[in-house]
């Protein structure tokens, strides 16, 4: 975490909370979830993956969205982040009460983050979308293959066991549900679907916790990024609606990030 000058270039007034980060990836739409939840107030740089500048990459040494700028602080990584808004801010709990169940809270994030963000951004996302979009690239079509018939199953059945079958986890909607969620929604923008008739705790699941509204408020953003052009994007989410900063951390050309899966 890093002190940042709390005053706009051109004005005087406070910085509004910021998130630099596009809406259609899983840990910004992580933390947008968990900043409504809070009912706090934010506006977006929407900068799409691989796309941010040299202020970008000072702000995120790995060059990795989300990134959040709260008054005179920033920091990265969406663990971090929503770990910081439960403990600055009052409202809505992100963990639950009990120090096992944060334990167990935790330790589903880290799952989701770690082994989903694997299969769902990098196996299918990044090989279907991103390499043949931002890099001219061909899709890894084996490492698609193994992920929808190996790794994934592997994954859904752990989950399987671990899912309510109503509700979810700890009482009220929390970082556990929501970051296990987030995955599954861009696993859809890859065209995969859950089998609820071999996980059918998972399917109900993951449809319950997309559907609340600190999450399912976010789809018509979504919607409309992915339905722009990376040039139209900016006026198309104005026109939707969103509240974006005057300025962008985002570049013409896309570089390659720090970390490779
Ligand atoms: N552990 C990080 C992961 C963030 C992440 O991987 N973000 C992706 C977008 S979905 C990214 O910025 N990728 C660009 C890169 O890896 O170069 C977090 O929780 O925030």
């Amino acid at each position: 975490m890093r002190a940042a000058p709390n005053r706009c270039i051109s004005c005087t007034m406070k910085r509004p909370r910021t998130i630099i980060g596009s809406f259609v990836s899983p840990y910004v739409r992580k933390v947008l979830a968990c900043l409504n939840l809070k009912g706090l107030d934010y506006q977006i740089d929407p900068i799409t993956p691989f796309y941010g500048n040299d202020e970008f990459e000072r702000l995120s040494p790995l060059r990795r969205i989300p990134i959040l700028i709260d008054g005179d602080v920033t920091m990265s990584d969406s663990s971090v982040i929503c770990a910081y808004l439960d403990e600055a801010y009052p409202g809505h709990a992100l963990l639950p009460a009990s120090p096992a169940e944060r334990a167990r809270a935790r330790w589903l994030e880290e799952y989701a983050d770690t082994r989903l963000g694997d299969l769902f951004i990098w196996s299918l996302f990044y090989q279907k979308v991103v390499r043949p979009m931002v890099w001219n690239e061909p899709t890894d079509e084996e490492r698609v293959r193994k992920a929808l018939e190996e790794d994934l199953p592997e994954a859904l059945n752990y989950l399987e066991g671990e899912l309510p079958a109503a509700g979810f986890l700890f009482g009220e909607i929390g970082i556990a549900d929501i970051s296990i969620a987030t995955f599954f929604r861009n696993g859809a923008y890859a065209g995969f679907e859950t089998d609820d008739s071999h996980w059918p705790r998972t399917a109900g699941f993951v449809n319950r916790t997309l559907d609340h509204p600190a999450i399912a408020s976010l789809l018509p953003f979504e919607d409309v990024q992915r339905g722009a052009s990376i040039k139209g994007r900016r006026q198309a989410l104005l026109n939707a609606g969103a509240r974006l900063t005057e300025e962008t951390l985002g570049l013409r050309e896309p570089r390659r990030g720090r970390m490779r899966l």
